[in-house]
């Protein structure tokens, strides 16, 4: 009696401390303000948690916010406007940069990968502005209510300049915790993103056709800036633009691209009073 009493807690504690994640093929389609959103990647479910994971890739797209790799430290940031979301690779802690604000949320499971896709758990998308995300099990649905999409939409549109809307960056490093990527193209020229040994990477989020990038960078007025700009329509092959320096007074750059392009490489190699790149603004124009 007493052994069977043991073995009946043990099996019941080994339970408990051995959750489970249970995962099912039933994948739930998700919506954002009422529209069937495209992923990449199948949603994951776990009943465990009473939680859904979605593929990053498809979610920036639809809910129109900045997505910035950060590949040193796997960490990545989901911007909206003025509101940044840091995450990072199998860490539960997502920081909300709001104005001058920061806030952290613990989420239920932290972002990981899942072949090449990055997962989040779709609570993520109700810590943006207004945002509100609900389940419907038994539809298997996940509807996104964002009612600061419209707004944010119009922010990004291509204007009548033919600015084309860059949605991401990847970056080699971050030195400077406060100059980071997203910083190179908030449409502010008192913000930078400053690094040596320079090379990020800027996402159109589709084969655009680029006629032109302008590059704005710290004190491009008074000195040479050396750097690279590169473009790449199908994710392999970097077509070489421009290799060389700056042009001494002005304070914005202007190469001419004439490609269809999705990714705008900015390789940066110092400039003449030091090593740092610092690139106040990138601005790719076309259709
Ligand atoms: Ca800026």
């Amino acid at each position: 009696m007493k052994k069977a009493l043991i073995i009946t807690l043990c099996a019941a504690l080994l339970a408990m401390s051995c959750p489970v994640m249970a995962y099912t093929s039933n994948s739930p389609s998700v919506y954002v303000n009422g529209s069937l959103v495209k992923l990449d990647a199948e949603p994951d479910t776990y009943y465990y948690y009473n939680m859904w994971t979605l593929p990053l890739s498809g979610m920036w797209k639809a809910l129109n916010f900045s997505l910035n790799t950060y590949t040193e430290d796997e960490t990545f940031v989901i911007a909206y406007g003025n509101m940044n979301i840091l995450l990072r690779m199998g860490s539960r802690y997502a920081y909300v940069f709001d104005g001058g604000t920061v806030s952290m949320k613990t989420l239920s499971i932290a972002p990981y990968l899942k072949g090449t896709e990055t997962m989040v758990p779709d609570e993520v998308f109700a810590l943006g502005p207004n945002d509100v995300v609900t389940h419907n099990t038994n539809t298997y649905a996940i509807d996104i209510r964002s009612q600061g999409l419209s707004v944010r939409q119009d922010q990004n549109s291509a204007a009548a300049n033919n600015k084309i809307p860059i949605l991401g960056v990847t970056a080699k490093y971050i030195p400077e915790k406060e100059n980071y990527p997203i910083l190179a193209f908030d449409g502010d020229l008192s913000t930078r993103y400053a690094s040596t040994d320079f090379d990020a990477v800027f996402d159109l989020g589709s084969v655009r056709q680029v006629d032109a990038v302008d590059l704005a960078f710290w004190f491009n007025e008074v000195r040479l800036e050396k750097y690279r700009l590169s473009v790449n329509e199908d994710g392999v092959n970097y077509v070489e633009i421009f290799n060389g320096e700056s042009t001494l007074g002005n304070t914005w750059e202007t190469v001419d691209v004439h490609q269809n392009a999705r990714y705008i490489r900015v390789e940066g190699f110092g400039n003449s009073d030091n090593l740092w790149t610092s690139l106040l603004e990138i601005v790719v124009r076309g259709w």
